[in-house]
């Protein structure tokens, strides 16, 4: 008998950039997605700070892009009522790989055209690769990734790690 495939459960952080809002492409983004056979468990809309995005892309931080990246990933490029941006935290068996190659390629010239970023992203002028989806790359980035972007009581199911933590008097949950 074959052996059964070595499949991981796992966690991954998708959001939806602005460019998919100005292009109308959420509820297609979320199609495309449910391919993949996973679960929604966390959700919102959030408006993109400097501190936030500078965690997010710590590995870009220094980048001689990075401010271009900033104006593209916070919507500001695009104007006051694009200025937000989707995030979810998907869960199922290889949720990582599994969103990334219906994502793609980071760069959307190069991705495959079937895939969401092959067949909805463009570089800006500023050479800003605007992909339309974020989709985290490994377990270790989706777990930074997921914390950065929700606390515990987001999520509808323990995932990580929780303390209770006291601020005035009142019993916070935070991350461990
Ligand atoms: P990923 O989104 O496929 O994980 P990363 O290397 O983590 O790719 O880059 C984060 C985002 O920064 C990309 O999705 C893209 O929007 C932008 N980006 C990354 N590298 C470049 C670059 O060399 N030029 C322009 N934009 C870039
Ligand atoms: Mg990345």
């Amino acid at each position: 008998m074959e052996k059964k495939e070595n499949k991981k459960h796992q966690y991954t952080l998708v959001i939806i950039k602005p460019d998919a809002l100005v292009k109308s492409l959420t509820g297609n983004i979320l199609t495309r997605l449910s391919e993949a056979r996973l679960r929604i468990i966390a959700a919102k809309v959030v408006k993109v700070t400097r501190e936030l995005a500078e965690k997010h892309y710590a590995h870009l931080k220094d980048k001689p892009f990075f401010n271009d990246l900033y104006e593209y990933f916070s919507g500001k490029t695009y104007g006051h009522e694009y200025e937000r941006i989707l995030v979810f935290v998907y869960e199922g068996e290889d949720a990582i790989d599994r969103v990334r190659k219906i994502a793609g390629a980071t760069n959307p010239l190069e991705a495959d055209p079937t895939t969401i970023r092959g067949a909805y992203g463009r570089i800006n002028k500023k050479g800003i690769m605007e992909n339309v989806i974020h989709c985290s790359d490994s377990e270790e980035s989706a777990e930074r990734e997921i914390k950065l972007w929700f606390k515990p009581d987001e999520i509808v199911e323990p995932i990580y790690p929780t303390k209770i933590v006291y601020k005035d008097n009142y019993p916070v949950l935070e991350w461990a």
